[in-house]
């Protein structure tokens, strides 16, 4: 796995959007729709957003860990993991970016099954999730354990695309989408809170779509 060193700090596309974040563009204060968080609008499409290396995670060599504050850490094959039940969630995406793809038909496995065996301790309050690319985001665990919040390995019926995250994103649809790592590797449990890639370059560290959260000290 890469480690933070390796990710693109000084690409292009991070300077962009730190300066995004340091001006505060797309703020708008407005309220939105039942369904649209404020400053959001509606795409059909389905833009591919990374850092711009979009790892061949091969099935075989696949592994999840799952490490920190657990009483029994896992260390899954793709085989364990398609062992365990499958759970169809139907989301919306919203993306930092502005914008928002209603009804995406989701399959995998609950954050929470997996949680469950791993049997949290009592002083895990957040998580790091860690990516094949090198990325990483965090999140509270409350909120990773949510009950839509979904392993996800297949969209609309077919496998993920690689370009998506495939084999297996994490699906976190209450946050921006930039919490909804592609390619996961590892999912770590933390009694603090620390800062993921994002969220060291300018982007709110919890990220409520619904509160326009978009950017480090935004309310
Ligand atoms: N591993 C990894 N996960 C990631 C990213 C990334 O660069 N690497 N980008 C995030 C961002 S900013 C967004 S908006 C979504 C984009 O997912 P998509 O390309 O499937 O639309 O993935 C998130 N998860
Ligand atoms: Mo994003």
């Amino acid at each position: 796995m890469a480690e933070d060193d390796d990710l693109p700090e000084d690409s292009k596309l991070t300077r962009t959007k730190r300066a995004w974040a340091a001006s505060g563009k797309f703020l708008t204060g407005r309220t939105g729709s039942d369904r649209l968080p404020p400053g959001q609008h509606e795409v059909r499409d389905w833009p591919v957003l990374d850092l711009g290396s979009q790892p061949q995670v091969e099935t075989h060599a696949w592994r999840l860990d799952v490490t920190g504050l657990v009483a029994r850490r896992l260390s899954l094959d793709w085989t364990d993991f398609n062992a365990l039940p499958m759970t169809a969630v139907r989301s919306d995406i919203h993306c930092v970016t502005t914008w928002s793809r209603y009804d995406n038909d989701w399959s995998g496995v609950r954050v929470r099954d997996l949680l469950d065996l791993a049997d949290p301790l009592p002083g895990a309050r957040h998580v790091m999730l860690s990516s094949h690319d090198g990325y990483t985001t965090n999140l509270p665990l409350e909120d990773f354990a949510a009950e839509t919040a979904l392993l996800a390995t297949h969209w609309q019926g077919r496998p993920l695309t690689r370009e998506h995250g495939g084999p297996m994103r994490a699906i976190v649809p209450h946050l921006y989408f930039w919490k909804s790592a592609k390619w996961l590797r590892g999912i770590e449990l933390m009694a603090e809170d620390k800062p993921g890639f994002w969220e060291r370059n300018g982007y709110h560290k919890y990220g409520d779509p619904w509160r326009e959260q978009r950017y480090d000290g935004d309310a």
